[in-house]
């Protein structure tokens, strides 16, 4: 018996060591060599039904752009190409409006719970850890009614600390839910939060130093719908004629699973196939003649340009933060991470179906039957003339990629306060991307506790898509954008890249807004 069982441990041990020299092996190829994402893009291609004459152009193709496959510490790693899903469709899954717990005079109770769960996205493929707020994934949609007070009871379930940050909410920092308030695992804490802006399509995610990213890429994110009774003159059946999408991009495992760890990118972690409300392929049967859809870029990295399939035109009603000075017809809408719009579809003119495209992949279809009629009414927002050649009271420059990101040649320091601004001043920031060697890439400037007009891009004055309230603005290689800002409330807040994985690396500073 003992002679057997020092048998088996020893070819245990060989077995081991066998292992151990092979991981080193598939370590240094990995490191060196930098195929990790490239062979599993072509893995992938191959489950999900592409040939190898196509994945082999395709990496053709990324060479050709001059992106290469290694992603090397300085970044520059190869964006994911977006592939049409040739998974079944679906009935697109439209998050659950939360109920509040109670609601006493102008207080509004919630609670909310960062878990973990588990997904399957593909039909036939394994399911996956995802964290989700009040469920496996994503989560609910919150309204917050204009004038009222909102308490949330936010609690971590997770195994690691997280915080609850409310996007585009104007609220003091305290309440804000960036670095400084960490929920630890196991522990609840309550926010209080006052709403007093426009009506607006918001979202909520976590903000945890070093794990945001990751906590977003596993599904937590969710909508927060600032409402007003007053404002009734648009599509307001929520799931019906309102709908939302959250849109991200992710990559997947041969096998269908989510795997931040494997695919991480430092320039920011792109994939190649489309969620929308955490679905691949989803389609939504459309009931009236004009759809309202809130369109969230709630991607890592990547930068969408929307577009319907029969090259109709779409109508922007609202930015970030609220209603724009007057509607804009337009065919594509671009989105960088972090920002959100509102748009209209006229379905009168459609037959069957129409779908909606991010960067010409179709990712949800509309389905059309017996349409109502509907009588709309746009909110608008008062025009406001303003000089593109203010000064700036502040410069504030982006820079690099990768793991080497700074604004104004700083990476984030919690310990240092970067901005001292007054409660009630009017502010002109200028943001400039100054480009690298290799040309630089889009930077989304996101602000919070504030909502911002955009003045100016190189000196001129921003298109109409761009009149209405922001609370993130896509900056290109080389260019500079004036913004006015006022905080109203107090505490310090955060300002960074919404490249998730930039932020991560350092591009963050702090604005303390004092009276
Ligand atoms: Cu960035």
């Amino acid at each position: 018996m003992k002679e057997c069982y020092s048998m088996k441990s020893k070819g245990m041990w060989f077995l081991l060591t066998g292992i151990l020299i092979g991981g080193i092996f598939v370590l240094l190829v990995v490191l060196f060599n930098g195929t990790w994402n490239h062979n599993n893009n072509m893995d992938q291609n191959h489950m999900m039904g592409h040939d190898s004459a196509t994945s082999q152009m395709d990496d053709h193709m990324m060479s050709d752009n001059g992106m290469d496959d290694n992603d090397g510490p300085m970044g520059h790693g190869a964006m994911q190409e977006l592939q049409a899903s040739d998974e079944p469709t679906k009935p697109l899954p439209i998050p659950t409006a939360l109920q509040p717990d109670r609601v006493t005079g102008d207080t509004v109770y919630y609670t909310v719970e960062a878990t973990k769960g588990t997904s399957q996205f593909f039909k036939d493929g394994k399911k996956s850890e995802t964290f989700g707020y009040n469920g496996d994934l994503l989560g609910p949609m919150i309204e917050l009614p204009k004038g009222k007070t909102v308490v949330i009871d936010t609690i971590n379930r997770l195994d690691e600390p997280t915080t609850f940050h409310w996007h585009g909410l104007v609220i003091p920092a305290d309440m804000d839910g960036g670095p400084h308030q960490t929920v630890p695992p196991g522990e609840r804490a309550q926010v209080r939060l006052d709403i007093d802006q426009e009506p607006s399509t918001l979202w909520f995610h976590p903000h945890p130093m070093g794990s945001t990213a990751e906590q977003v890429y596993k599904g937590l994110a969710g909508l927060l719908y600032v409402t007003d009774d007053a404002q009734n003159g648009l599509p307001n059946e929520y799931g019906v004629d309102d709908i939302p999408l959250i849109v991200q991009d992710r990559l997947f495992t041969p096998n269908g699973e989510l795997d931040y760890d494997a695919h991480m990118n430092v320039d920011g972690t792109t994939g190649d196939t489309i969620l929308a409300n955490g679905a691949i392929n989803t389609t939504f049967d459309v009931q009236t003649e004009t759809l309202r859809v809130r369109l969230v870029n709630g991607s890592n990295a990547r930068d969408f340009d929307f577009t319907l399939s029969n090259e109709a035109e779409m109508t922007q009603i609202a930015t970030d933060g609220g209603p724009l000075e007057r509607p804009i017809p337009l065919e594509t809408l671009t989105l960088t991470p972090g920002e959100r719009a509102e748009v209209l579809i006229d379905f009168s003119q459609v037959e069957d179906v129409a779908a909606l495209k991010a960067d010409g992949v179709t990712f949800t279809t509309f389905r059309i039957g017996e349409l109502d009629k509907a009588s709309i009414k746009i909110p608008t927002i008062e025009t406001v003339e303003r000089s593109t050649d203010e000064t700036a009271d502040r410069r504030l420059t982006l820079f690099g990629m990768g793991n080497m990101v700074s604004i104004n040649g700083k990476t984030y320091d919690p310990e240092r306060i970067d901005i001292e601004a007054k409660r009630g001043d009017t502010e002109v920031w200028e943001i400039e991307n100054k480009p690298d060697m290799m040309g630089g890439m889009t930077h989304p400037f996101h602000i919070h506790g504030v909502q911002f007009r955009v003045i100016s891009r190189d000196g001129k004055p921003p298109s109409d898509q761009e009149k209405g309230w922001k609370d993130t603005v896509a900056v290109a290689p080389d260019e500079r954008v004036k913004i006015e800002l006022t905080f109203t409330k107090t505490g310090t807040f955060m300002y960074h890249c919404h490249i998730l994985e930039h932020e991560e690396n350092g591009m963050m500073g702090q604005v303390n807004v004092t009276e």
